[in-house]
């Protein structure tokens, strides 16, 4: 990088199976990222103040499939060493070992390696992709849940009051809706390890993620009122006194997209093993 220059940085976590919580350090200190977007949606950029405002992070946790987009500063000459790092992930009792390790080194010079400036401004504002989803009449409330057999060998997603079932092409569809809705899904993880729920075709406004083992019901700042695709439900530690981790999310299906598709734990080791289910948006009328 050019000491002391400005970059935006694009990084999507296309591994299989590791959960990464990313971090550029300058003499092991965290740097301050400006967060611009998380999975292709610009931050607030669906609260009517156009352009949203950018987010200030020091670590982001980035799911399997997760993509986020920020503003870093090159380091100054005083810098000793920099790295582009990923803390350790604690997975839970039945989790992986995500373990922290450095990604890339950064070297400040003179010149740097980028492609060149980026415009303030691509072009005009475009209309909001999820007009009004945090105030719009909600039609339908479903729970799901996260769980896996004794020996881990099979994974399920379950819609609450259905039987786990591993998944086949050939199941019936485990939910079904009409093109036009807006749902508010719970997902719930009763399982000893992260789970990482991800649904393809639409992106969803996170209302809460809610650990309640360890933090309450904190909002996680950067994600919380953002609009993804793909979020992580941290492991239940089984003590029946705590209730399930959970996510609390508005299903946003007014779009052009009708027709079947799935939803799944993006821990491609889970999904593989079953954890993975069809959803039928039926067309408008
Ligand atoms: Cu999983």
């Amino acid at each position: 990088m050019q000491r002391g220059q400005r970059e935006f940085w694009r990084v999507g976590n296309v591994s299989a199976d590791t959960i990464l919580d990313l971090q550029v350090l300058y003499d092991g200190t965290p740097q301050t990222l400006s967060l611009v977007s998380l999975d292709g949606v610009p931050v607030g950029s669906q609260d009517g103040t156009h352009p949203g405002g950018l987010i200030p992070i020091t670590d982001l946790l980035l799911p399997p499939a997760g993509r986020m987009e920020f503003i870093l500063t090159g380091p100054s000459s005083a810098v000793r060493s920099a790295q582009f790092a990923t803390q350790a992930i604690n997975t839970g009792p039945d989790g992986d070992n995500d373990t922290a390790r450095t990604l890339a080194t950064i070297v400040g010079g003179a010149t740097g390696d980028g492609t060149g400036s980026v415009p303030g401004m691509s072009g005009p504002q475009g209309q909001p992709l999820f007009p009004d989803l945090a105030t719009v009449p909600v039609n339908r409330q479903r729970q799901l849940y996260f769980s896996e057999n004794a020996d881990q060998t099979q994974f399920y997603i379950t819609v609450d009051g259905q039987t786990p079932t591993v998944f086949s092409p050939d199941n019936p569809p485990a939910v079904v809706t009409t093109q036009g809705s807006v749902e508010d899904w719970i997902v719930e993880n009763r399982a000893l390890e992260n789970h990482e729920f991800h649904i393809h075709q639409i992106h969803f406004l996170v209302l809460s993620q809610d650990n309640f083992q360890i933090n309450g019901s904190q909002p996680v700042a950067a994600i919380q009122n953002q609009f993804l695709d793909t979020v992580q439900i941290p492991y239940w530690d089984g003590n029946p006194a705590h209730p399930f981790p959970r996510v609390r999310l508005r299903m946003d299906f007014r779009g052009r997209i009708s027709g079947d598709f799935v939803y799944h734990c993006h821990i491609l080791g889970h999904e593989d093993l079953g954890m993975m289910a069809v959803i039928r948006v039926l067309p408008a009328q």
